[in-house]
């Protein structure tokens, strides 16, 4: 490799620093050394310095651990890992000693993610910007059954953070901040860098919070940027996450009109040299804010808030209300006074001129962030066809009719460097085998797979990748976990937050069905392992109950030795992106079983099809493009579709009792819940909990779709046994899963919304 335009290998800049060879050095000796080494290299990179730049404002980046993606993105993996073992070290461990940074909770986090690692590599000007989180999120932990929460610190005295020299003042009701900036560098692949900006502040401290994540929520200066999403449960929590997003946006907005200026802007002209995504709502604050900065700069309000009209365009992530964020006005009256004159005067204007008061942005003491987005912003995406369909039809098809213009779908996409160059090389090497590595910078060239899926010998080797990386997987629970697993079960995978409408409950009463058929004797032709991985928010009461029921099913059925044979479950305790890396290569069957309508896109959909599992999932989000892709051979849907859903909502026919009276399998399963068995083993509370919920609302419909999941769910493992058949399905979602590259979403954003040079 070379530094400042020097050749220098590992070895020697190991033997300069310690005196020692590589052999002989600590992990954290080497893990030191590479991250410092990385870091230098990052620097020499350039980065685009075109005239306008793109912000990418998230309260979440769920980066992942950097060692290995930045050393792919570098170009310097091989000869790194080749180096490490010839002298007896293996990358594996450097990479496990990685604190994992938990800057975010699941889709829209790792999107985000993505996103920053597609535009470094397309070498567009565009940064990320959000916030430096202590404890990220939280680790979750197990205990009796149960998920508990503890904190998750990952900013070790060398971690990827560089300390910058900025600072700007954060004014909140009756205190400020000074604000600190610090920087990752984000290594594209192809020689170009961007920025990831976190803020944080100096005054935060972490010895507030003790073993568990409660801590005094009214200490702002203190706890700020402790948590992502603290507790939301209660007025307190929700206030500091005002003051979060505030901190956030003001930041950015001081930022951007910095690197502006700097450049030559001379703010009446912003829109030239600035454009801002807004990731969902909890950035929507920086409209008002952008607007409040420009006034005091001397722009009068009509042209500042016409030029935030030109810099602002919003993202949508969800249909689900409870989901599109409403503050009521006095929090924000609390915590930003000098906002809520400039959004009353922005709602105003609307006011004066649409007649649709479905729109306005404060009604009812709330203000209702999402209008804000569209009626200031200058572009509405939806994540996936159908998403954007539904929000253009249903959701939000009052701000559709005002502006038919401004919505636009960008289906979401993933990186491959990290979801197949970096968690599965075999797979990578097979691929460059067969089709050369053009694929790597143009993931359309996956297509040519489809040249090989009548040659035995390439679906043999694909059967074989598949294998090897179900071993790795066991031998990876077992050291990390203690959990046994049988690598020639088959491995069906639901890895996601837990959520109602992403339906666990129903993937559980699939594996209480099951128990109960094993039990009577009608066996599986070959052993199922049934995997789970999920954090459920600390306050979401039922998305813990379901939690607590999957873990008391898997200690039943790892207890009961008629059943165990044939089906095990598998919950993995603080599902995170590590794991992901680890699961996704493992996986035979990718369960996507959302209510048909409420899963926006959907990513994980995507990196199990490139990794070749094949999706058992509900007609929703990006699956129905999946399935376009794939054709019908070679995917597996179910259930009603997203219209029937819809109008089920809406005229609010739905009656659960009434499918639960009509199905005596589902019965079954569902009364288990409260069972004996069950009660021996977990809380009665909980399960309790979770029966009524499911007999008397069943809110995202479980049992509607129930028995058509069962029954395609066990064709999938029937034709499962047919392995070349199997083999020539994997290959074609391979070779299909091209278009979901994040490359491919990014260079639609920028050819139809930023418009960068
Ligand atoms: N998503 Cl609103 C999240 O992960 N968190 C959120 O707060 C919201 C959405 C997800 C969404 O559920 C998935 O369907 C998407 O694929 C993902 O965002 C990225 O768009």
């Amino acid at each position: 490799m070379k530094i400042n335009g020097k050749e220098k290998d590992f070895a020697t800049i190991i033997k300069k620093k310690y005196g020692k060879g590589i052999a002989k050095c600590t992990t954290k000796e080497l893990y030191d050394t590479l991250l410092e080494t990385v870091k230098e290299l990052a620097k020499e990179k350039e980065s685009n310095e075109g005239k306008k730049k793109l912000y990418y404002i998230s309260a979440e980046f769920l980066i992942g651990k950097l060692l290995s993606n930045n050393l792919i993105n570098l170009g310097i993996y091989e000869e790194v890992k080749e180096t490490l073992k010839e002298n007896g070290k293996d990358l594996a461990d450097l990479e496990e000693y990685e604190a994992e940074p938990s800057l975010g909770n699941g889709g829209l986090g790792r999107l985000a993610a993505c996103f920053i690692d597609s535009i470094a590599t397309l070498g567009l000007n565009g940064d990320g910007v959000g916030l430096n989180y202590h404890y990220g999120l939280f680790k979750q932990v197990f205990e009796k059954n149960l998920q508990k929460e503890t904190p998750n610190p990952w900013i070790t005295e060398d971690s990827w953070l560089n300390k910058t020299e900025k600072t700007y003042e954060v004014n909140f009701g009756g205190f400020k901040v000074k604000s600190k900036l610090y920087d990752i560098d984000v290594v594209g692949y192809n020689n170009r860098t961007t920025k990831l900006h976190l803020f944080d502040i100096d005054t935060v401290d972490e010895s507030i919070v003790g073993e568990t994540i409660d801590f005094d929520k009214e200490q702002i200066e203190k706890n700020l940027t402790l948590f992502l999403y603290p507790d939301d449960s209660d007025d307190k929590g929700r206030l500091l996450r005002v003051y979060q997003q505030y901190f956030m946006v003001s930041n950015a907005a001081a930022l951007i009109i910095d690197e502006a200026v700097e450049k030559g802007s001379n703010l009446h002209d912003l829109a030239d040299y600035a454009t801002i995504q807004i990731n969902d709502t909890h950035p929507s604050m920086v409209i008002p804010e952008l607007v409040r900065q420009l006034q005091e700069k001397g722009l009068l309000m009509d042209e500042a808030i016409e030029i935030v009209s030109k810099v602002c365009a919003y993202t949508n992530h969800t249909i689900l209300a409870e989901a599109l964020e409403k503050w009521p006005i006095a929090f924000l009256d609390k915590a930003v006074p000098q906002l809520m004159p400039i959004i009353r005067e922005l709602d105003n204007r609307i006011k004066g001129k649409v007649k649709d008061e479905s729109t306005y942005i404060i009604k009812d003491g709330l203000v209702h962030m999402a209008h804000m987005d569209i009626h200031y912003g200058y572009s509405v995406n939806g994540v996936a066809y159908l998403h954007t369909e539904i929000l253009k039809n249903t959701e939000l098809n009052n701000f559709y009719k005002l502006y038919p213009e401004k919505f636009n779908n960008k289906t979401n996409g993933i990186t491959f460097r990290r979801w197949l160059m970096e968690c599965n090389p075999e797979l990578s090497a097979l691929i460059t085998e067969l089709i050369g590595d053009g694929w790597k910078k143009d993931a359309n060239e996956l297509e040519k797979l489809g040249n090989f899926v009548n040659d035995d010998d390439v679906l043999n080797k694909v059967l074989d990748v598949k294998h090897q990386k179900k071993v790795e997987l066991k031998n990876y629970l077992k050291a990390t976990q203690n959990i046994d697993i049988n690598e020639d079960s088959v491995f069906d995978i639901q890895v996601k937050r837990l959520h109602e409408y992403k339906r666990q409950q129903m993937n559980a009463l699939y594996v209480i069905n099951k128990y109960f058929e094993i039990k009577e004797g009608k066996l599986p032709k070959r052993p199922i392992t049934v995997f789970f991985g999920a954090k459920a928010a600390p306050a979401y009461v039922i998305a813990k109950d379901i939690i607590h029921l999957i873990l008391c099913l898997q200690q039943i059925i790892e207890k009961d030795p008629k059943v165990n044979k044939y089906l095990k479950v598998v919950m993995v305790e603080n599902y995170n992106v590590t794991l992901a890396e680890k699961l996704i290569p493992a996986c035979d069957i990718s369960e996507q079983i959302s209510l048909a309508s409420k899963e926006a896109s959907g990513t994980s959909n995507m990196k199990f099809m490139l990794n070749g599992a094949i999706t058992l999932g509900t007609m929703d989000g990006a699956n129905v493009e999946i399935a376009e892709l794939v054709g019908d051979d070679n995917i597996y849907t179910f259930g009603e579709s997203s219209e029937t859903v819809i109008k089920r909502y809406e005229d609010a026919s739905y009656v659960s009792k009434d499918y639960y009276d009509e199905d005596e399998d589902l019965q079954k399963a569902v009364d288990f819940i409260v069972s004996k068995e069950l009660l021996k083993v977990g809380c009665k509370e909980n399960l309790e909990r979770l029966y009524n919920e499911l007999l008397n609302k069943d809110w995202f419909m479980t049992f509607p779709d129930f028995k058509d999941f069962v029954e395609t769910r066990d064709k999938v493992y029937e034709d499962f046994e047919d392995r070349k058949a199997w083999a020539k399905k994997m290959l074609i979602n391979i070779s299909k899963a091209g278009f979901f590259s994040s490359d491919r979403t990014i260079a639609q954003y920028n050819d139809e919304i930023w418009k960068l040079k």
